[in-house]
């Protein structure tokens, strides 16, 4: 029994140490889609992250059109055609609240990225 547990022993700190140094990434997603009175971002409510994380948004487009997305504060401008995926790929260094907008159709509704 004692030699079990001076062979699990280092095994489990080696473990522990590669754990402690991954970095962890945050997933979202959002869709642009037809919502109450036009085209916008699905679901509607602000994306969350942490600040120094990374993080990776699939943006997706349930639309006919091509539509943009933007992030200015973390040079973000990129475009998805209909019925793609593309995937945006941001590690916030501030906290704070930053729009996310289309920069194609400035009239379509925007949402918000909140970084805390
Ligand atoms: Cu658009």
């Amino acid at each position: 029994m004692k030699r079990v547990a001076l062979v699990l022993a280092p095994l489990l700190a080696g473990s522990l140490l590669l754990a402690g140094c991954s970095v962890k990434t945050t997933h979202k997603g959002v869709v642009a889609a037809p919502v109450a009175g036009g085209t916008g971002w699905k679901p509607s409510n602000p994306i969350k992250v942490k600040e120094g994380r990374k993080v990776v948004i699939k943006v997706g487009n349930a639309t006919k059109v091509t539509h943009g997305f933007s992030i200015d504060a973390f040079g973000v401008k990129q475009t998805v055609d209909p019925d793609k995926t593309i995937s945006v790929k941001i590690t916030p260094t501030a906290k704070g609240t930053y729009v996310v907008y289309c920069q194609l159709h400035p009239a379509h509704k925007r949402t918000e990225l909140i970084v805390n």
